[in-house]
Protein backbone atom coordinates (compact mmCIF):
# COMPACT_ATOMS: atom_id res chain seq x y z
CA UNK A 1 0.00 0.00 0.00
CA UNK A 2 1.56 3.62 -1.43
CA UNK A 3 0.74 6.37 0.76
CA UNK A 4 1.75 8.73 -1.96
CA UNK A 5 3.19 8.25 -5.28
CA UNK A 6 6.98 8.98 -4.67
CA UNK A 7 6.72 6.55 -1.67
CA UNK A 8 4.74 3.52 -3.41
CA UNK A 9 6.98 0.65 -3.09
CA UNK A 10 8.97 1.85 0.57
CA UNK A 11 6.38 1.20 2.83
CA UNK A 12 4.75 -2.31 2.56
CA UNK A 13 2.18 -3.05 4.56
CA UNK A 14 3.48 -5.87 6.54
CA UNK A 15 6.09 -2.85 7.76
CA UNK A 16 5.98 -3.49 11.76
CA UNK A 17 5.29 0.60 12.20
CA UNK A 18 2.64 0.52 9.26
CA UNK A 19 0.03 2.13 10.72
CA UNK A 20 2.41 4.93 12.90
CA UNK A 21 3.95 5.55 9.66
CA UNK A 22 0.45 5.93 8.06
CA UNK A 23 -0.46 8.43 9.84
CA UNK A 24 2.74 10.61 9.87
CA UNK A 25 2.16 10.29 5.69
CA UNK A 26 -1.36 12.00 6.37
CA UNK A 27 0.29 14.74 8.23
CA UNK A 28 2.82 15.41 6.37
CA UNK A 29 0.27 15.44 3.33
CA UNK A 30 -1.91 17.71 5.61
CA UNK A 31 1.06 20.13 5.85
CA UNK A 32 1.67 20.30 2.16
CA UNK A 33 -1.82 21.33 1.56
CA UNK A 34 -2.11 23.53 4.00
CA UNK A 35 -4.57 21.38 6.22
CA UNK A 36 -1.80 21.08 8.99
CA UNK A 37 0.41 23.57 10.66
CA UNK A 38 3.97 23.33 10.33
CA UNK A 39 3.99 22.70 13.90
CA UNK A 40 1.57 20.66 13.70
CA UNK A 41 4.32 17.82 12.68
CA UNK A 42 5.94 18.29 15.96
CA UNK A 43 2.97 17.58 18.30
CA UNK A 44 2.04 14.68 16.24
CA UNK A 45 5.94 13.70 17.13
CA UNK A 46 5.13 14.59 20.84
CA UNK A 47 1.85 12.65 20.44
CA UNK A 48 3.91 9.42 18.86
CA UNK A 49 6.18 9.77 21.86
CA UNK A 50 3.21 9.16 24.42
CA UNK A 51 1.31 6.78 22.50
CA UNK A 52 4.92 4.53 22.35
CA UNK A 53 5.24 5.00 26.02
CA UNK A 54 1.23 3.88 26.71
CA UNK A 55 1.78 0.89 24.28
CA UNK A 56 -0.01 2.10 21.68
CA UNK A 57 -3.44 0.58 22.73
CA UNK A 58 -6.73 2.06 23.97
CA UNK A 59 -6.32 1.18 27.58
CA UNK A 60 -9.02 0.62 30.61
CA UNK A 61 -9.21 4.46 31.67
CA UNK A 62 -9.05 5.75 28.06
CA UNK A 63 -12.17 3.24 27.74
CA UNK A 64 -13.86 4.52 31.07
CA UNK A 65 -13.11 8.54 29.32
CA UNK A 66 -14.40 7.64 25.63
CA UNK A 67 -17.89 6.66 27.79
CA UNK A 68 -17.91 9.39 29.44
CA UNK A 69 -17.88 11.70 27.17
CA UNK A 70 -20.04 10.07 25.43
CA UNK A 71 -22.72 10.38 27.66
CA UNK A 72 -21.86 13.80 28.42
CA UNK A 73 -21.87 14.38 24.55
CA UNK A 74 -25.58 13.56 24.78
CA UNK A 75 -26.84 14.67 27.50
CA UNK A 76 -25.40 18.24 26.81
CA UNK A 77 -28.06 20.86 24.98
CA UNK A 78 -25.27 22.61 23.07
CA UNK A 79 -22.00 20.63 21.89
CA UNK A 80 -19.88 21.41 19.82
CA UNK A 81 -16.47 19.50 18.26
CA UNK A 82 -13.55 21.70 17.42
CA UNK A 83 -11.84 20.43 14.70
CA UNK A 84 -7.95 22.15 14.16
CA UNK A 85 -5.33 20.92 11.08
CA UNK A 86 -4.37 17.78 12.81
CA UNK A 87 -7.49 16.30 13.72
CA UNK A 88 -8.70 16.88 10.07
CA UNK A 89 -5.95 15.69 8.80
CA UNK A 90 -6.06 12.63 10.77
CA UNK A 91 -9.78 11.91 11.32
CA UNK A 92 -12.47 13.66 9.28
CA UNK A 93 -14.46 10.88 8.16
CA UNK A 94 -14.90 9.29 11.23
CA UNK A 95 -15.48 12.93 13.24
CA UNK A 96 -17.92 13.34 10.19
CA UNK A 97 -19.64 9.92 11.45
CA UNK A 98 -19.65 11.00 15.13
CA UNK A 99 -21.11 14.68 14.51
CA UNK A 100 -24.09 12.91 12.49
CA UNK A 101 -24.55 9.96 14.78
CA UNK A 102 -25.18 12.25 17.62
CA UNK A 103 -26.18 15.62 16.11
CA UNK A 104 -22.82 17.70 16.70
CA UNK A 105 -21.43 20.60 14.84
CA UNK A 106 -18.16 20.59 14.17
CA UNK A 107 -16.63 23.99 14.28
CA UNK A 108 -13.00 24.94 12.85
CA UNK A 109 -10.62 26.44 15.32
CA UNK A 110 -7.27 26.91 14.86
CA UNK A 111 -4.18 28.29 16.49
CA UNK A 112 -1.88 28.96 13.69
CA UNK A 113 -3.72 31.52 11.32
CA UNK A 114 -2.43 31.39 7.40
CA UNK A 115 -3.79 32.49 4.62
CA UNK A 116 -5.75 29.32 2.90
CA UNK A 117 -5.89 27.05 6.12
CA UNK A 118 -9.93 27.55 6.65
CA UNK A 119 -10.54 27.00 3.03
CA UNK A 120 -8.33 23.72 3.02
CA UNK A 121 -9.54 22.32 6.37
CA UNK A 122 -13.05 22.90 5.16
CA UNK A 123 -12.43 20.98 1.70
CA UNK A 124 -11.15 18.33 3.89
CA UNK A 125 -14.04 18.28 6.11
CA UNK A 126 -16.59 18.64 3.01
CA UNK A 127 -14.63 15.34 1.14
CA UNK A 128 -15.10 13.55 4.04
CA UNK A 129 -19.50 13.93 4.14
CA UNK A 130 -19.33 17.06 5.96
CA UNK A 131 -22.73 19.24 5.18
CA UNK A 132 -23.05 22.04 7.24
CA UNK A 133 -19.14 23.09 9.21
CA UNK A 134 -19.03 26.56 11.31
CA UNK A 135 -16.31 28.37 12.12
CA UNK A 136 -15.54 29.37 8.44
CA UNK A 137 -17.13 33.09 8.28
CA UNK A 138 -14.98 35.57 9.93
CA UNK A 139 -18.23 38.02 9.92
CA UNK A 140 -20.04 35.43 12.25
CA UNK A 141 -17.32 34.86 15.01
CA UNK A 142 -17.08 36.74 17.83
CA UNK A 143 -14.43 36.98 20.17
CA UNK A 144 -13.63 34.42 23.85
CA UNK A 145 -13.07 36.42 26.86
CA UNK A 146 -9.94 35.57 28.63
CA UNK A 147 -7.83 34.69 25.53
CA UNK A 148 -5.55 35.95 22.97
CA UNK A 149 -4.61 33.25 21.06
CA UNK A 150 -6.39 32.73 17.53
CA UNK A 151 -8.37 30.19 19.20
CA UNK A 152 -10.48 33.26 20.99
CA UNK A 153 -12.05 33.50 17.42
CA UNK A 154 -15.23 31.30 17.82
CA UNK A 155 -18.89 30.39 16.33
CA UNK A 156 -20.87 28.10 17.90
CA UNK A 157 -18.39 27.57 20.73
CA UNK A 158 -19.54 31.05 22.25
CA UNK A 159 -22.69 29.56 23.26
CA UNK A 160 -21.97 25.91 23.67
CA UNK A 161 -22.23 24.01 26.82
CA UNK A 162 -19.86 21.17 26.06
CA UNK A 163 -16.99 21.48 23.96
CA UNK A 164 -14.86 18.95 22.41
CA UNK A 165 -11.45 19.47 22.17
CA UNK A 166 -9.32 17.29 20.73
CA UNK A 167 -5.27 17.88 20.53
CA UNK A 168 -5.07 20.93 21.20
CA UNK A 169 -2.22 23.84 22.84
CA UNK A 170 -2.86 24.70 26.65
CA UNK A 171 -4.92 28.03 27.22
CA UNK A 172 -7.97 27.53 25.94
CA UNK A 173 -9.47 24.89 28.11
CA UNK A 174 -8.93 26.83 30.77
CA UNK A 175 -10.38 30.17 29.52
CA UNK A 176 -13.77 27.68 27.82
CA UNK A 177 -14.20 26.06 31.90
CA UNK A 178 -13.69 30.12 33.28
CA UNK A 179 -16.69 30.18 30.96
CA UNK A 180 -18.64 27.96 32.50
CA UNK A 181 -18.45 25.67 30.25
CA UNK A 182 -18.02 21.28 30.16
CA UNK A 183 -14.77 20.21 27.99
CA UNK A 184 -13.57 16.89 26.69
CA UNK A 185 -10.20 16.82 25.48
CA UNK A 186 -8.22 13.88 23.67
CA UNK A 187 -4.86 14.29 24.19
CA UNK A 188 -1.92 11.54 24.66
CA UNK A 189 0.07 13.62 27.14
CA UNK A 190 -1.80 12.76 30.62
CA UNK A 191 0.35 15.96 31.88
CA UNK A 192 -0.73 18.68 29.54
CA UNK A 193 -2.42 21.74 30.74
CA UNK A 194 -6.30 20.80 28.59
CA UNK A 195 -5.70 17.40 29.71
CA UNK A 196 -5.35 18.55 33.65
CA UNK A 197 -8.28 20.68 32.98
CA UNK A 198 -10.44 19.42 30.90
CA UNK A 199 -13.59 17.51 33.01
CA UNK A 200 -12.89 14.70 30.74
CA UNK A 201 -9.74 13.62 29.76
CA UNK A 202 -9.04 11.09 27.04
CA UNK A 203 -5.32 10.31 27.24
CA UNK A 204 -5.68 8.07 23.82
CA UNK A 205 -4.71 8.23 19.97
CA UNK A 206 -7.59 10.01 18.45
CA UNK A 207 -6.94 7.69 15.51
CA UNK A 208 -8.18 5.06 17.82
CA UNK A 209 -10.72 6.72 19.59
CA UNK A 210 -13.26 8.84 17.29
CA UNK A 211 -13.73 4.94 16.33
CA UNK A 212 -14.45 3.72 19.30
CA UNK A 213 -16.90 6.29 20.47
CA UNK A 214 -18.60 5.54 17.31
CA UNK A 215 -19.29 2.35 18.65
CA UNK A 216 -19.70 3.82 22.01
CA UNK A 217 -22.27 5.71 20.71
CA UNK A 218 -23.87 3.47 18.82
CA UNK A 219 -24.97 2.24 21.99
CA UNK A 220 -25.31 4.58 24.57
CA UNK A 221 -27.89 6.88 22.14
CA UNK A 222 -30.20 4.16 22.73
CA UNK A 223 -29.70 4.68 26.86
CA UNK A 224 -31.98 5.92 29.27
CA UNK A 225 -30.96 9.48 30.17
CA UNK A 226 -31.06 8.76 34.00
CA UNK A 227 -28.25 6.16 32.88
CA UNK A 228 -26.44 8.66 31.18
CA UNK A 229 -26.08 10.73 34.42
CA UNK A 230 -25.25 7.83 35.93
CA UNK A 231 -22.28 7.56 33.56
CA UNK A 232 -20.53 10.95 34.10
CA UNK A 233 -21.78 11.24 37.58
CA UNK A 234 -19.30 8.23 38.43
CA UNK A 235 -16.53 9.24 36.54
CA UNK A 236 -13.51 10.93 38.26
CA UNK A 237 -10.84 12.53 35.83
CA UNK A 238 -8.39 12.98 38.34
CA UNK A 239 -8.45 9.85 38.92
CA UNK A 240 -8.57 8.44 35.53
CA UNK A 241 -5.36 10.72 34.56
CA UNK A 242 -3.49 9.14 37.55
CA UNK A 243 -4.49 5.75 36.30
CA UNK A 244 -2.93 6.39 32.84
CA UNK A 245 0.05 7.74 34.32
CA UNK A 246 0.24 4.35 36.67
CA UNK A 247 0.22 2.32 32.97
CA UNK A 248 2.81 4.71 31.82
CA UNK A 249 4.64 3.90 34.22
CA UNK A 250 3.96 0.02 34.76
CA UNK A 251 4.36 -0.62 30.68
CA UNK A 252 8.18 1.20 31.17
CA UNK A 253 9.12 -1.18 34.15
CA UNK A 254 7.48 -4.25 31.53
CA UNK A 255 9.62 -3.17 29.10
CA UNK A 256 12.60 -2.66 30.94
CA UNK A 257 12.82 -6.41 31.37
CA UNK A 258 11.03 -7.27 28.68
CA UNK A 259 12.29 -4.92 25.36
CA UNK A 260 15.92 -7.17 25.14
CA UNK A 261 13.87 -10.42 25.38
CA UNK A 262 12.19 -9.29 22.38
CA UNK A 263 14.65 -8.66 20.73
CA UNK A 264 17.77 -10.97 20.84
CA UNK A 265 20.01 -10.71 18.47
O1 LIG B 1 -4.18 23.38 13.44
P1 LIG B 1 -3.86 24.38 14.52
O2 LIG B 1 -3.33 25.66 13.97
O3 LIG B 1 -5.05 24.64 15.42
O4 LIG B 1 -2.71 23.75 15.45
C1 LIG B 1 -2.83 22.46 15.98
C2 LIG B 1 -1.63 22.10 16.88
C3 LIG B 1 -1.80 20.64 17.27
C4 LIG B 1 -0.36 22.30 16.07
C5 LIG B 1 -1.63 23.03 18.12
O5 LIG B 1 -2.85 22.91 18.81
C6 LIG B 1 -0.46 22.71 19.04
O6 LIG B 1 0.62 23.28 18.93
O7 LIG B 1 -0.71 21.79 19.97
P2 LIG B 1 0.35 21.27 21.07
O8 LIG B 1 0.61 22.33 22.10
O9 LIG B 1 1.54 20.67 20.39
O10 LIG B 1 -0.50 20.15 21.77
C7 LIG B 1 -1.02 19.06 21.06
C8 LIG B 1 -1.23 17.92 22.04
O11 LIG B 1 -1.83 16.85 21.32
C9 LIG B 1 0.06 17.36 22.66
O12 LIG B 1 -0.12 17.17 24.04
C10 LIG B 1 0.26 15.99 21.97
O13 LIG B 1 0.82 15.04 22.84
C11 LIG B 1 -1.18 15.63 21.63
N1 LIG B 1 -1.30 14.77 20.45
C12 LIG B 1 -0.55 14.78 19.32
N2 LIG B 1 -0.99 13.88 18.44
C13 LIG B 1 -2.05 13.26 19.01
C14 LIG B 1 -2.25 13.83 20.30
N3 LIG B 1 -3.24 13.44 21.12
C15 LIG B 1 -4.08 12.48 20.67
N4 LIG B 1 -3.95 11.88 19.46
C16 LIG B 1 -2.95 12.25 18.60
N5 LIG B 1 -2.83 11.64 17.40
Amino acid sequence: MAFNENQKHQIPKTHPRYLSLKYRHKIIKGMKNLVVAEAGLIAHGRGECFDYILGEETNAPAKKAIKAAVASLILAERPVISVNGNVAALVSKDLVILGNLLGIPLEINLFYQKKGRIKAIKKTLQSAGAKVIYGVDSKKMVELEGLESNRRKVELIANADLVMVPLEDGDRTEALKKLNKNVIAIDLNPLSRTALWANITIVDNITRTIPEMIKIAQDLIKSEKIQLIEIVDNFNNKQNIQDSLDLIIQYIENQKELAFQNHKR
